[in-house]
């Protein structure tokens, strides 16, 4: 089954929140956000802005009828700054008027002045001046003061990945309108409509029940709009009850990248022991997260970061210790994968750098290294349903990496300036929110009397096509035909307190509750067609939109069935809430079972390295990926390869570069480069491993969102290989984007 919105997209009739059709007296709004990293504000001006004809308000912290506070996790961050400002980009009035074009006009004639104070950008720096957002955390199993005196080979180092722009191609926006009794409505372009309704009643000073938030699609979030899409909604919001008037308020791609958090980037060290044979023995390693000026998920993402500090590998003795650093930039915030490609890529870098001094291939020690059932898991959780060897082992076999090796090898003994690179990339992921309490969701299904069926969920379209899947469930649960149903826009109003749609587990969390609301109503039906046809309701199934009877058609159809039912008054409707069972995580001993299961796979990259110039191409991409019996394989193929692609632009291309006063230089489509068709690799072949049913999943699937996206860390790896097979005595940093001036710079080192 294709993505449902594939028709739409495709012909441009898609709308997103800038294409509803405005009501009469829509007004616009901008934002006016601070100039400088961090300081005081001495002074705000509006009175030219004001004087601009078609500018109706311009609203300032005062202006906010609650709290001017929208932080969720830890509450550090204002919707308006009213005193302080803590990064470039940082909002502090709002300008209401006839026009977007004359709302940015007026953005520009308010003027405000300022006493700057030194701004902080690097997260070691932060550390060390005690800039932390919460305090430290640790993650330990065995004693690793006592294995490094049973370690053979003993390595250690710093590494550095960057930031990463989402770039999603919906900009942030929003749309507010006000009801008969003041609430509001809110189009938001949100990944949590929740959260826009609780923040939004917390600031407005409004009951949530007044707020009523409703969202079609999304032109993409990749976790950018999971924490981050909330304030532009709330500014719609007070806007429009200030000036008693819809307002809509779109971010332009300039102030999008300016205004809102990225990626993490991640300053960190590690230490790795060995045994001769090449088993891990002890492994070290403390992260700094560049936080930026507020929380925002940052302590949830550096959770993850430590969850996932092993990757695929089971390490008898583990301490990772994970610091989250206030600087001056804006808040870093969700981004697929969410802290654990940081922690992969310090535990692939410090195999390498093992490898290096042992004079194997990381490879050896990646394989020898690998998960298996049983294996407990720094963090407490024993591995069960383990596939990384299967995938390892298949990937081997099926894409023939013997010969590849050997090709490759060839191709450097015959070629000085082109050299290639092989390497791998086993991915763990655990499934689950890591904070228990979100893995629960809710559904109501509707089964309206000519038998088309309605389903609303807590789960957001965001391109990853839930949408399809939700429709799959609901069809299978009830033997309809797919067209039959339909998905309605995700509203707090008909499914509430629900969790974002993030951490891959839109499908199963929102999927089981559309699930179970769909068996209690074919239980209804089933008796009711037992009681009409006077027969043993297990006799009763529904398929095809066919109601049979011990395996046999006969007159009744489901349009029928559902028509009488509703005249004999049989409930056509039922709302249903799905709780992942058994995890739970104690945080005073950071021992648990946080996981419902894992998501496994493995990559093998092929990078091709033209050593004069430090450019690239990413020639192969093999993938063993384990996805359990998928409900959409196609939506999945393209996750898979979206999310591969995605990652190799965090590791090889995208370079989120600030200045020391903390401005963004990269920040345009022009000085900011995401990868393109032409960057994406020669040759992508993807293989879901077989027979790998995954019993306690939505029909036996897993989920497949962000597990792929850290297949990008083995193009890293392949280029360095090939870097090698150029100099095989150059220190390469373990830095990350490589992009092509940096494979220079470590290649002419001066
Ligand atoms: N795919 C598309 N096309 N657009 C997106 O914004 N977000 C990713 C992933 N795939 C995203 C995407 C992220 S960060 C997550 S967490 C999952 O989709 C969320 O959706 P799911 O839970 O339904 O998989
Ligand atoms: N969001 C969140 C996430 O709040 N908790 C998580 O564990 C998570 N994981 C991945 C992506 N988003
Ligand atoms: Mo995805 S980072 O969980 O939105």
């Amino acid at each position: 089954m294709k993505n449902k919105d594939t028709n739409l997209h495709v012909r441009g009739e898609s709308c997103f929140v800038d294409d509803f059709p405005c009501p009469a007296g829509v007004l616009h709004a901008a934002v006016k956000s601070s100039a400088i990293a961090h300081g005081t504000i001495k002074r705000i001006q509006i009175q030219n802005a004001e004087k601009l004809p078609g500018v109706k308000r311009i609203l300032c912290a005062p202006d906010i009828p609650g709290e001017n506070q929208i932080g969720s996790i830890i509450q550090d961050e204002q919707l308006l700054a009213d005193h302080e400002v803590h990064f470039i980009g940082q909002p502090i009035a709002i300008v209401v008027a006839e026009t977007a074009e004359i709302a940015r006009e007026a953005v520009e004639l308010i003027s405000i002045a300022y006493k700057e104070k030194p701004a902080v950008v690097d997260a070691r720096i932060a550390a060390k001046n005690g800039q932390l957002i919460a305090p430290p955390r640790t993650f330990s199993c065995g004693d690793t003061d006592l294995a490094w005196a049973q370690c053979e080979t003993i390595s250690s180092g710093s590494t550095e990945t960057g930031g990463q722009e989402h770039l999603y191609l919906e900009t942030q926006g929003a749309f507010a309108s006000l009801k008969e009794d003041g609430g509001l409505q809110l189009i938001s372009s949100t990944q949590g409509p929740t959260a826009v309704q609780r923040i939004a009643a917390r600031v407005l000073d409004l009951p949530m029940h007044k707020i009523e938030v409703d969202v079609l699609r999304l032109g993409g979030g990749f976790g950018g709009k999971e924490d981050q899409a909330t304030p532009w909604a709330v500014m719609a919001g007070l806007a429009a009850i200030c000036v008693r008037r819809p307002v809509k308020l779109i971010l332009r791609r300039h102030e999008d990248m300016i205004m809102t958090g990225k990626r993490h980037p991640y300053s960190s060290d590690f230490k790795i022991g060995l045994t001769q044979d090449g088993k891990i023995l002890a492994y070290e390693a403390t992260y700094y997260q560049n936080a930026g000026a507020a929380a925002d998920l940052s302590t949830a993402i550096l959770e993850r970061t430590l969850f996932h500090a092993s990757n695929s590998y089971y390490i008898p003795n583990v301490k990772a210790t994970a610091l989250s650093c206030r600087t001056n930039l804006p808040p870093n915030t969700a981004f697929r994968g969410f802290g654990g490609p940081q922690a992969m890529f310090v535990i692939e870098s410090a195999i390498v750098a093992a490898a290096e001094k042992m004079g194997v291939d990381a490879s050896s020690i990646q394989e020898k290294n690998l998960l298996k059932d049983g294996d407990e898991l720094p963090y407490g959780q024993i591995m069960a349903a383990c596939r990384i060897k299967p995938c390892w082992q298949h990937n081997t076999e099926r894409f023939n990496w013997h010969e590849k090796q050997r090709d490759v090898q060839e191709f450097n003994q015959k070629n000085k300036l082109v050299k290639k690179g092989f390497a791998c990339m086993p991915v763990t992921f655990g499934i689950s929110f890591t904070n228990t309490s979100l893995n629960q969701a809710g559904a109501l299904v509707h089964v309206y009397n000519d038998g088309s069926v309605s389903v609303s969920t807590g789960a957001v379209e965001m391109g990853q096509g839930v949408n399809a899947k939700l429709r799959t469930v609901a069809a299978r649960t009830l033997g309809v035909n797919p067209e039959s149903v339909r998905i309605d826009s995700t509203n707090t109003g008909r499914v509430a307190n629900t969790s974002p749609t993030a951490a891959s587990s839109g499908a199963d969390l929102n999927g089981h509750a559309t699930r179970i609301a769909c068996e209690q109503i074919r239980q209804r039906l089933i008796e009711f067609a037992a009681a009409t046809l006077k027969t043993e309701s297990e006799n009763i199934t529904f398929e095809n939109s066919r109601i049979l009877v011990s395996g046999r058609e006969n007159d009744l159809t489901w349009n029928s069935l559902v028509d009488s039912a509703y005249w004999a008054r049989v409930s056509l409707s039922a709302q249903a809430h799905y709780a992942t069972p058994k995890i739970h995580f104690d945080k005073s001993k950071e021992k648990g079972h946080p996981f419902a299961y894992y998501s496994f796979g493995t990559a093998a990259v092929i990078a091709r390295l033209d050593c004069i110039r430090g450019t690239f191409i990413i020639e192969s991409v093999d993938i063993v990926h384990d996805l359990g019996t998928s409900l959409a394989p196609k939506v999945d193929l393209g996750q898979v390869e979206g999310a591969l692609v995605q990652g190799i632009g965090w590791m090889a291309m995208e370079d989120v570069v600030f200045s020391e006063n903390g401005q963004l230089l990269a920040n345009t489509l022009s000085t900011y480069k995401i990868p393109d068709i032409y960057f994406a690799p020669e040759k992508i072949q993807t293989h879901f491993l077989e027979n790998a049913a995954h019993p306690a999943g939505l029909f036996h699937s897993k989920a497949i969102g962000e597990p792929p996206f850290m297949y990008g860390i083995g193009a890293w790896l392949a280029i360095r290989n090939a870097m090698k097979a150029f100099r095989p005595q150059a220190e390469i940093p373990f830095t990350a984007p490589f992009t092509p001036e940096r494979v220079l710079m470590a290649l002419y080192p001066k």
